[in-house]
């Protein structure tokens, strides 16, 4: 999709650019090349790093040829295209996905081999970049690779962090975060284009002022500016011979501000003025799902949703191309509210630089956008004070002023006499400070607004965007999530996706609802003894990664029950830790002996946000109850807590395919749909989860029988809080679950102190917003079931098969099929 601006030729150059050839010999020649040529060394000076950087190196070049026939096609095309806004990208390491969509693991490994070399310590050696928090950015990594795998025209926008998600610490037990530093041996996946930089502007005023056909029109002056550096990534198809662009947006100095530095003399001024504008693109928000107003998220939303916005129409589109066509050529997708920025953005682009007239320029943006939500907690609404937004960019907050007149004025004449709604539907919110609501502002912009699972959409029909559901029905849609079969599945579980191509052929990789075929197998023991091989395989793999990256030591025959995710009080680690702390309690009380607990080991995996202090004590107290519960000779070792530190994309791929028992348990109504849960369906464990978010969908499909399903449904807990939430009543009449707070607060877990936990027992106990009490019980009743399943290992089996073949509706490849008919309208191009 992105190419030059000038267009030189030579018949030479369409020829396609020389591939390497894919013979072992090639790939080793290719490689001792990169190592000398590029790296500078020799074989046997060599250090890790650098074998690590050549093998990159070379097959990068493998896809090169690929990359380019790509962009030059998707240019010459002049097809529909979607361009992927989104702030974060949570990619995972890059390595093995490229061998596998290049076909090159099986001769790098043996060519490697041939020098001395291990391809997995090679692949062990990359740093993953974590340019995401959780989800949503996860979910943007899934939906490129699906866009390449489908041959869709598409290319990603976002930020390249200097700094990407915190590395997570524990010190006794406590969170503490480091500094990613993920550039610090240097990217070989990277390629900057500083000669294609966009300067992007901030600050100042605006004023009116005639142009020479004595129009009215508005010009801003801006106070200072930065420059935008593109750095491309390839986002290869699988097998398919295509490769996609992803482009990160990295901020620097602009030429304006070097000569200032050079004319002012104030060297160390000068210098200062350089990280400022530096600052831009230097580190993540590490908040998923509260966004905190910071001034310097709003300036990076605005970076790099303008800089992606100039560069499409610059780079794609070209001088010639008239923009009253803009929504012919492209897409924007909004991945939440992050770059809704792009809208004021672009009116102002058609106004104040194309001199488009308002109703002209709003017929073009209002066609060119689609929206998708993310989440259902009021909280996790972005929305800027109106000062701030007004002080950085003046004249969008006009336009935004402008839009928003002409959209209340529809729903006057919609809802006469209603100004009640009129107020809750305003794009700016009057308090507690005027402040433009982000939500509002997409949802009047976008064609299209979808939620990201069939009850969360649902939600936002009737709850959060109802009254823009109530005035624009059509424009509501679902897509549910998915997850991309190449890396979750194929790439991380490469045992059982033996299996599966051995048994059905290796047409799942690619379309995956035929899994189903894999139905019948359920039946037959023989497969089902197979399958439980796998799932050993793959637990002793994550035994041995443990104790090496962690020093933590996973017994031998537990049932290994997971959940990992964002710390969140919504998502509540809470109860599955009460769960612990009771079964606990009931072993060293006498009230149940050891050997009557099903062997299990508990791992949790979560990063809290830096600020939110419920949830870093929430990591803290299970901490403290695995280092109390691992030791206790009470329990005969058959009850375990594991707690590795930083959970991360890598972490994922070893973890998820093991599992037994995937924990899915926020409180119905609050997770918007969840994408770790079909990882784990996919790779054969089972959910034990609440009726939220795509669990609903997940529980459908693979049947009552095989999940284990508990607690309130949505309707349920509207109810209960309609009526009042008294924690305090489930605490008394529940003496398990008393017996469970009251051992955290005797001090147990904490050296005797018994205030340590206080902020969370009196959380759970007076102001719980996310009931965990009040699902305490069911809870309980269903991981007694989930022991009574695992007892008989015949039917957990069967379950585990059933649950991978029914769950293959979780492609990612099939959310993007989603979004193209029911949001893009475009089809693949081949
Ligand atoms: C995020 O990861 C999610 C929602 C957000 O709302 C923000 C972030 Cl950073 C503003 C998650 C949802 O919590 C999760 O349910 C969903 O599966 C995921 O996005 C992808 O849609």
């Amino acid at each position: 999709v992105l190419g030059p601006a000038n267009k030189p030729t030579h018949p030479m150059a369409l020829a396609p650019v020389a591939t390497p050839r894919h013979s072992v010999d090639g790939f080793v020649q290719e490689f001792l090349h990169e190592l000398n040529t590029t790296q500078g060394v020799t074989l046997s000076a060599s250090t890790i790093n650098d074998q690590y950087k050549a093998l990159a190196l070379t097959v990068r070049n493998y896809l090169m040829a690929r990359w380019l026939e790509t962009t030059r096609n998707s240019i010459k095309s002049k097809s529909k295209a979607v361009a992927y806004l989104s702030a974060e990208y949570l990619l995972g390491r890059q390595l093995g996905n490229a061998l596998l969509a290049a076909d090159l693991a099986d001769i790098a490994q043996e060519g490697l081999k041939q020098c001395g070399i291990e391809l997995w310590q090679l692949r062990a050696q990359e740093v993953e970049p974590g340019l995401g928090n959780g989800g949503l950015g996860r979910l943007a990594a899934c939906f490129i690779d699906s866009l390449a795998t489908m041959n869709v025209p598409s290319v990603g926008y976002g930020i390249r962090y200097e700094y990407g998600i915190f590395r997570q610490t524990f010190v006794d037990g406590r969170q503490v975060e480091q500094p990613d530093t993920w550039l610090s041996l240097g990217s070989p996946w990277e390629f900057p284009h500083p000669e294609a930089a966009v300067t992007i502007n901030f600050g100042g005023t605006t004023e009116k002022y005639t142009d020479e056909d004595g129009r009215e029109r508005t010009r801003w002056l801006p106070e200072w500016d930065v420059q935008a550096i593109p750095y491309n990534y390839m986002v290869p198809g699988y097998l398919n011979g295509r490769v996609n662009t992803l482009r990160l947006w990295s901020a620097e100095a602009t030429r304006a501000f070097d000569l200032q530095i050079f004319n002012s003399g104030d060297y160390a001024r000068a210098v200062r003025a350089q990280t400022f504008a530096e600052n831009i693109s230097k580190v993540l928000y590490p908040e998923d799902s509260t966004p905190q107003g910071k001034e310097l998220r709003l300036q990076q939303q605005y970076f790099f949703v303008a800089a992606s916005i100039r560069d499409f129409i610059n780079q794609v589109l070209g001088e010639d191309f008239d923009l009253h066509n803009l929504s012919d050529r492209i897409i924007f997708q909004l991945n939440d509210t992050h770059p809704v920025i792009g809208v004021p953005e672009l009116m102002r682009v058609l106004i104040d630089e194309e001199g488009f007239g308002w109703d002209e320029a709003w017929e073009v943006t209002s066609k060119c956008f689609a929206y998708t939500c993310h989440t259902l907690l009021p909280e996790a609404l972005e929305v800027w004070p109106t000062e701030l937004l007004g002080r950085l960019l003046p004249r969008h907050l006009e336009i935004i002023y402008a839009i928003n007149d002409r959209f209340l004025e529809q729903v006057r004449d919609r809802f006469p006499g209603d100004e009640v709604r009129v107020g809750r539907m305003s794009i700016i919110a009057e308090y507690p400070e005027r402040a433009v609501r982000m939500a509002h502002l997409a949802s009047v912009a976008a064609t299209k607004i979808n939620g990201v699972a069939e009850l969360h959409s649902q939600l936002l029909r009737d709850k959060v965007l109802k009254d823009f559901a109530d005035l624009w029905p059509e424009k509501f849609t679902n897509v549910t999530n998915g997850v991309t079969p190449r890396r979750f599945l194929r790439m991380a579980n490469y045992k059982l996706s033996g299996l599966l191509t051995e048994t059905i052929g290796s047409g799942w990789v690619t379309d995956l609802e035929r899994l189903r075929e894999l139905e019948p197998c359920a039946d037959d023991p023989e497969f089902r003894e197979k399958f439980r091989e796998v799932k050993a395989f793959n637990k002793r793999r994550l035994t041995n990664l443990l104790r090496a990256r962690d020093g933590i030591d996973l017994p031998e025959g537990h049932m290994l029950d997971v959940m990992v995710k964002r710390l969140h009080e919504y998502k509540r680690q809470s109860l599955k830790i009460l769960h612990v702390i009771s079964l606990y309690e009931q072993v060293i009380s006498g009230k149940i002996s050891a050997d009557e607990i099903t062997p299990r080991t508990v791992v949790f995996g979560a990063k809290a946000a830096p600020g939110y202090r419920l949830a870093k004590d929430t990591i803290h107290l299970i901490n403290k109850v695995a280092s109390v519960v691992n030791e206790d000779k009470r329990l005969d070792g058959r009850l375990k807590v594991a707690f590795p530190a930083n959970y991360n994309v890598t972490l994922a791929e070893k973890l998820i395919p093991a599992a037994d028992l995937s924990e899915q348990i926020s409180l119905a109504g609050k997770e918007a749909s969840g994408t770790g849960n079909m990882k784990f369906a996919l790779n054969g464990a089972l959910t034990i989860g609440t009726d939220d978010g795509a669990n609903v969908e997940i529980r459908e499909l693979v049947g009552d029988d095989h999940f284990f399903l508990f607690g309130m449904t949505e309707p349920e807990v509207e109810a209960l809080q309609a009526k009042g939430y008294h924690p305090g009543e489930y605490y008394q009449n529940n003496p398990q679950l008393k017996a469970a707070v009251d051992l955290i607060q005797s001090g147990i877990f904490s050296g005797g102190d018994r205030g340590t936990f206080d902020s969370l027992t009196s959380s759970w106990l007076y102001h719980d917003r996310f009931m965990v009490f009040a699902d305490f019980d069911s809870y309980i009743a269903a991981q007694k079931k989930v022991e009574e399943k695992y007892a008989d290992q015949d039917a957990w089996t069967r379950s585990a098969i059933l649950n991978m073949a029914r769950t293959g509706y979780f492609s990612s490849d099939r959310s993007m099929r989603d979004y193209m008919t029911r949001i893009w309208n475009i089809t693949p191009d081949f």
